[in-house]
């Protein structure tokens, strides 16, 4: 493998959209007992269904510490790849390469800095040095090329592409304190640019209220096609998401994508408020003896969290009325593909859902 300081666009390599084919995706197995309640023992559960949804398309890789490689082994069907690999917790989404491709078909890796969604200033744990080499392991796994970006802090939930050249963030993501505050706007869209291959960056305002990533985009509002996107929506004016997504909304309205295209929006309800339960407080340890969470907070629910499989759409299921209405509209968007509900609130109090712990390969070639 090796370590590059070049710039993919220069090259030709450009970040493929999600809905293109996949070689594979990746996971890592959970076990923080300071993310997932009880140990992560709910979670594994959740996750083994999410993976084995996933394995139905595409070649599985989970990466497991040492202490829970056999248990892994054991909980995950055969043909998922079970690989040893040291991390911090279980966010492929934002630990593993940035993958793009080359005008000839083969793929490079991008290994950008990561600091736990904010580092000193507000990051979710400390240390995160073992996350920040994952990215850099995964490459020589795959045994491709690897751009050094680690002096670039961002993370793959932060960024959408639609493989045309556009790519969509949030300026509350990308503009945080805690990430690049020496870079300008002008200056972050620029390293999105080289590094992506791409000629235009949408800015959404924002994500979804109370994520703890600084509004990570990939729980907002994410691309269905070239030119479609499904955004979070609630016609609740009382709830402080709806202010949010109607400044998206306009936004989006307003724009136009990197082929002169205007932005067609499905609106993607979201569920009821989900807010955190005595018990699961309970089960969690503390983080530096503080609570890891306080009971009724509320969770960052969004049913636009899901992952784009070969053949399928893995999507959260809440146990909610709307649960329904979104995988009509998932289905409507993405026709050909299963929709596959899995209910996702032991993937959820960790923080994210299943986009944020999956991280596609796209196919070579
Ligand atoms: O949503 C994500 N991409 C990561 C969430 C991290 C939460 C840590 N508790």
């Amino acid at each position: 493998m090796q370590i590059l300081q070049t710039l993919p666009r220069e090259e030709g390599y450009k970040m493929p959209a999600e809905f293109a084919p996949h070689e594979g995706c990746i996971l890592i197995w959970p076990e923080r007992a300071d993310s997932w309640a009880a140990g992560g023992y709910a979670a594994r559960k959740a996750f083994v269904k999410v993976i084995s949804a996933i394995a139905r398309w595409e070649k599985v890789t989970v990466l497991a510490s040492y202490g829970q490689y056999e248990n892994a082994r054991a909980s995950l069907p055969p043909h998922v790849r079970v690989v040893e690999m040291s991390s911090d917790d279980a966010w492929a989404r934002d630990v593993s390469p940035v993958i793009v491709k080359g005008p000839d078909g083969t793929l490079r890796g991008i290994d950008w800095g990561f600091n736990a969604w904010g580092g000193l200033y507000d990051g979710l744990y400390f240390p995160w040095d073992r996350d920040n080499h994952i990215a850099r392991k995964v490459c020589d796994l795959m045994e491709i090329d690897c751009y050094d970006r680690r002096d670039f802090i961002l993370e793959g939930g932060s960024i959408h592409s639609d493989g045309e050249g556009t790519v969509m963030v949030t300026e509350e993501c990308l503009l945080s304190p805690g990430r690049n505050p020496d870079k300008t706007k002008e200056e972050i869209e620029q390293v999105l640019k080289d590094n992506l291959g791409a000629e235009k960056v949408l800015w959404l305002p924002f994500g979804i209220w109370g994520d703890e990533t600084n509004g990570h985009v990939d729980n907002i509002c994410a691309f269905t096609a070239p030119g479609e996107v499904v955004l979070a929506w609630t016609d609740d004016q009382q709830d402080p998401q709806y202010e949010r997504s109607l400044r998206n909304l306009e936004y989006l309205m307003s724009e136009h994508d990197a082929k002169g295209r205007p932005i067609q929006v499905h609106k993607l309800p979201l569920p009821r408020p989900v807010y955190v339960t005595e018990a699961e407080c309970a089960a969690l340890d503390p983080v530096d003896g503080v609570p890891a969470r306080t009971p009724g907070e509320r969770l960052a629910a969004s049913y636009v969290n899901f992952y784009i499989a070969n053949g399928g759409i893995i999507m959260p299921a809440f146990g909610d009325p709307a649960d329904t209405k979104a995988a009509e509209i998932l289905a409507q968007c993405f026709p050909g593909r299963e929709i596959v509900p899995i209910p996702a609130r032991d993937i959820l109090t960790g923080g994210g859902n299943i986009h944020c712990i999956t991280s596609q390969i796209p196919a070579r070639g």
